[in-house]
């Protein structure tokens, strides 16, 4: 068995979820946030049989788009002190961010 962590955007979340279902995939959503933006993401928990690994990236690949994101620069001060305004630069976000992970024990009580 494997444990899958996969941090998507909340836009994707919902579809997601809702292919999970259909694929009889048990997963557990926790709301989080990115470091980097500090903007709400979506992280599923997915304890799943090795051999149904590539089938679930492959779900989670179909339904995850990158997207374009701006964050806004720290304002900065040149030489003479003057403030220069911050500007928003892009950043891409996603699709989706996935760690495996292998599992030493499941139990379901
Ligand atoms: P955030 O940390 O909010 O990062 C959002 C996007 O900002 C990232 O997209 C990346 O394009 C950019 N970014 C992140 N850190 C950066 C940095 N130090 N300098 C420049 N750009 C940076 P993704 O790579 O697709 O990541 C989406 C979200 O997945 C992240 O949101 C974070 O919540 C999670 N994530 C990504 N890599 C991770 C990792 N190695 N460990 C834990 N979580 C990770």
């Amino acid at each position: 068995m494997k444990l899958l962590l996969a941090i998507v955007q909340d836009k994707d979340s919902n579809r997601l979820s809702s292919e999970f279902v259909q694929a009889n995939v048990r997963a557990t959503k926790l709301s989080t946030t990115g470091g980097f933006l500090r903007a709400g993401n979506t992280t599923f928990i997915i304890g799943i049989e090795d051999e149904r690994v590539d089938e679930v990236l492959e779900i989670i690949k179909e339904n995850c788009q990158a997207r374009e994101q701006y964050v806004t620069s720290p304002v900065t001060f040149d030489i003479s002190m003057d403030a220069h305004s911050s500007y928003p630069i892009p950043v891409q976000v996603g699709g989706a961010t996935v760690f495996v992970m292998p599992v030493e024990g499941f139990h379901h009580f």
